[in-house]
């Protein structure tokens, strides 16, 4: 293609000439695509000859980005997801040339801190050390790792050099939980040996009954050198026996995933999630409070039933212990944040743990401490928590997993000092969020601190040995858009550090598993027999009453409108107020539907948080100047769960819609509680519900930055309802059919036992640790992490 572009350019300067001078004409340093599409659009039409379908369109359309600084432009090429190129042009000579990335980065530094240009600058490479591992090959292969991986190593392993079966014969030699030896009860000398063996209960196990208990054949198994864990009953003792004597026979990957899907590997889990309140009540919708949360209480949940149902399958009598690590908070206010302990509602074995921030004199830090404040808490956190984690499991859990960037720092702390395998979630990753935040990260450096932040992610995913992702745009972003991963890959903090090779999204760490939503509080509103009819005055009396009992404003003038429904933190990035504007301005929609709010304080006195002060006042505003009064519901509060799952039933069974209007979501919890109750969705076509929604199918998409066009199709859904009730009907059936299909928490707890048992017997029999990685992140820490978070300890 830029060879295309070479050739054609030569015979066509007037043509790149009057592009470079519209993209310049716009004055600003960085042009984003859309931005740099319409230029060329508009060229187009003032240029008389005509540039569609030529080269310089093909490289037009795969523009990400621009850097401008006449006489020079530099453009960043994206032809597909980690697929990067980069050239430079100058005005006059109008010769594309192509750069590497270090000099597309260099180039985009000298923009903004030019005083800079002749320092030396720490560049950051990770590619030379993952040279030799085994990447992917292709785009759409992105986020399912674990299936590569297995082939990959199964193969290598279970050559003659490999040594596969020796390992595997150890692996199982050694392995034990809770004290109790698993599997293999005395050394086998020998692969021929265990063999034999194998070969003598299995014909043993042939003369049982199928549903013969464990503990009746344990005798002559455990004679034969076999110990608990193979099956509860004798079929699956034989069935499991049968997998391995195949695997010894002639590996294949999906055998050995097969067999260590049934071996007990997992029965403790440390999960981490530092900043926040993290709660069961009242803490939803406080400060940093909000999906996360949701998403780990869930996920607990799931994983005890999944843990528990596999080892008793395996008849093993153990049971599972979940720990969330969390910091504890003295002036927690009505939460139950400042308890050292508490159970986890629904499990019999899952426990919150808060461990306090310490100053360095060990004094306890009582306030609550913004995210982004947070980063010089976090070693001696680690140390506590680890300490703390070893005492309460009785020795170290089998899988730590992170949460967020600062959780993913402090599992990758844990992780190194025990040797135990390291899972990451990152929920959000704030380079999506805050447009150029990397590059102008000075400019926000007293409130946000994204130099701790990045450079804590950046250590984080490279040394998790494995990540899971909500969608795989997160990961690999779309077509025409980048993923949050992949804006890891390179990115620059001038006179920081610049990365050229930050992460790789071909890596077999990626891996796509879905939350879910509370199937016991999320469910559809056609399922009557469960309805919760003891909320539904409360229901009624928040929406219609002239009093709600919670901080309100606004009434619906005609209360027999359908609903437009949105729910969510009062942030910036959520983008209510919008909705609330577009709302005013599309007569159409506003004459169909009344708009309810739930979300923030009506009293911006209320708000500890400044961003959400100005968003509130910006809604007062809106109401008054568009008269909102008798047309749009403000609720200033937080909804109890099975409030929540009980009013979006009730939208549903008003006809109505939910809307999220977020300028970007990384994923979207609402989303899929709002579908599972059978409600249709619009949602911003930003981030995770681009891809949780078919758009057209089982909901719709739409741009935030066109709130009129999002407007007029809302207002349209309701037109095309009206004239044909089945219609809405047909959404609501997707909507349900695509949550069942891929958003349940059953499935992902069975995938992430699954990948935790896989990684973690990779991670046993072979090399998968790259020391020479851990050794750069070690390194990288201490000289550029640490001092970094030391000097915000001044406010400690
Ligand atoms: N939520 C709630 N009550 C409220 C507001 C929000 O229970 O008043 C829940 C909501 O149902 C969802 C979570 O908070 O489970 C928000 O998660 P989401 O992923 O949508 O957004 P985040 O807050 O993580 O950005
Ligand atoms: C954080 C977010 O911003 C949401 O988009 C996610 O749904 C939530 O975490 C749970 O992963």
């Amino acid at each position: 293609m830029i060879q295309h572009l070479e050739a054609w350019a030569a015979d066509h300067r007037d043509e790149l000439h009057a592009l470079l001078r519209k993209w310049f004409e716009l004055e600003r340093v960085l042009l984003l695509r859309s931005d740099l599409l319409e230029a060329f659009n508009q060229a187009c039409v003032s240029h008389p000859l005509p540039l569609a379908n030529t080269p310089l369109h093909e490289l037009v359309k795969l523009l990400q980005e621009a850097a401008c600084k006449p006489p020079l432009v530099c453009l960043a090429l994206r032809e597909g997801a980690g697929r990067w190129s980069y050239l430079r042009i100058h005005q006059e000579l109008l010769l594309p040339e192509r750069i590497g990335v270090s000099e597309y980065l260099a180039f985009k530094e000298s923009l903004v801190r030019p005083e800079g240009a002749h320092e030396p600058v720490l560049e950051l490479d990770f590619a030379p050390f993952n040279r030799d591992f085994p990447r992917l090959k292709e785009i759409r292969s992105i986020g399912q790792g674990v299936m590569f991986l297995n082939r990959q190593l199964a193969g290598a392993l279970f050559t003659q050099s490999g040594g596969g079966t020796t390992k595997l014969l150890h692996f199982l030699a050694v392995h034990s939980m809770e004290g109790q030896q698993l599997m293999l009860n005395r050394g086998f000398g020998d692969v021929a040996e265990l063999r034999t063996s194998l070969r003598h209960a299995l014909y043993l196990l042939d003369s049982h009954a199928e549903d013969t208990p464990w503990r009746e054949i344990a005798g002559p198994l455990g004679e034969l050198g076999f110990a608990p864990g193979w099956g509860d009953r004798a079929r699956r003792v034989s069935e499991t026996m049968s997998l391995l004597v195949d695997i010894l026979e002639a590996a294949s990957p999906q055998i050995l995933e097969n067999f260590l899907a049934r071996i007990p590997m997992v029965s403790k889990l440390l999960i981490l999630s530092p900043h926040g309140y993290f709660g069961q009540d009242s803490v939803l919708g406080l400060p940093d409070t909000g999906g996360q949360v949701v998403y780990i209480l869930d996920q607990v949940r799931a994983l005890e039933r999944e843990m528990s149902e596999r080892l008793l399958l395996q008849g093993i009598d153990v049971q599972p212990k979940i720990l969330v690590c969390t910091r504890l908070i003295p002036e927690a206010g009505t939460t139950s944040c400042n308890q050292p302990l508490e159970k986890v509602h629904g499990t019999r074995n899952a426990w919150i743990v808060r461990v306090p921030f310490r100053r360095p004199s060990g004094e306890i830090v009582s306030h609550w401490i913004s995210r982004f404040e947070i980063w010089p808490y976090l070693e001696d956190f680690a140390h506590d928590v680890e300490r703390e984690a070893l005492a309460q499991l009785n020795g170290r859990p089998d899988l730590v997993i992170g949460n967020y960037s600062d959780g993913n720092l402090v599992a990758s702390l844990v992780s190194k000092r025990t040797g135990v395998t390291q899972c990451n979630i990152a929920h959000a990753l704030e380079q999506s969020k805050y447009l150029h935040s990397a590059l102008y990260w000075r400019d926000s450096e007293a409130q946000y601190h994204f130099n701790c932040q990045y450079t804590a992610d950046l250590i984080a995913m490279n040394s998790a040995d494995f990540i899971i992702t909500s969608t795989y745009q997160e990961i690999a972003g779309t077509l025409h858009t980048v993923g949050q991963y992949e804006t890891y890959q390179s990115y620059t903090m001038p006179g920081l550090y610049r990365v050229v090779n930050g992460i790789d999204l071909f890596d077999p760490k990626f891996n796509i598993v879905s939350p879910g939503a509370d199937a016991e509080v999320y469910f559809s509103y056609r399922d009557q027999a469960r309805r919760l009819q003891s909320v539904l005055p409360d229901i009624e009396r928040l929406l219609y009453a002239p009093d709600p009992g919670a901080p309100w404003r606004g009434h619906f003038d005609d209360p027999d409108k359908p609903l437009i429904f949105t729910m969510a933190r009062l942030d910036v990035v959520k983008n209510l107020t919008s909705l609330a504007a577009w709302f005013a301005q599309c007569p159409p929609l506003s004459d169909a539907a009344n708009l309810l709010i739930i979300g923030g304080h009506i009293d911006p006195a209320a708000s500890t948080d400044s961003e959400e002060r100005a968003e509130i006042e910006h809604m007062h505003a809106i109401m008054d100047e568009y008269r909102l009064e008798g047309r749009m519901r403000w609720l200033g509060t937080r909804l109890e769960k099975n409030l929540a799952g009980e009013l979006y039933r009730h939208v549903a069974d008003k006809r109505g819609i939910f809307v999220q209007p977020a300028r970007f979501e990384a994923f979207g919890l609402t989303i899929i509680e709002a579908m599972a109750s059978g409600l249709p969705v619009f949602a911003t076509c930003y981030g995770g519900p681009r891809e949780i929604i078919q758009h057209g199918v089982s909901g719709y998409h739409f741009d935030p930055n066109d709130g009129a066009a999002a407007a007029a199709a809302m207002a349209d859904f309701f037109a095309r309802s009206a004239a044909d009730p089945d219609f809405w009907n047909r959404v609501s059936e997707m909507a349900l059919k695509r949550v069942e299909s891929h958003y349940t928490w059953r499935l992902y707890a069975e995938r992430m036992m699954t990948l935790s048992r896989i990684y973690g017997f990779w991670k046993f029999v072979s090399n998968i640790e790259h020391q020479e990685t851990m050794r750069y992140l070690s390194m990288f820490y201490h000289l550029q992490f640490r001092p970094m978070a030391q000097a915000l300890s001044g406010e400690r």
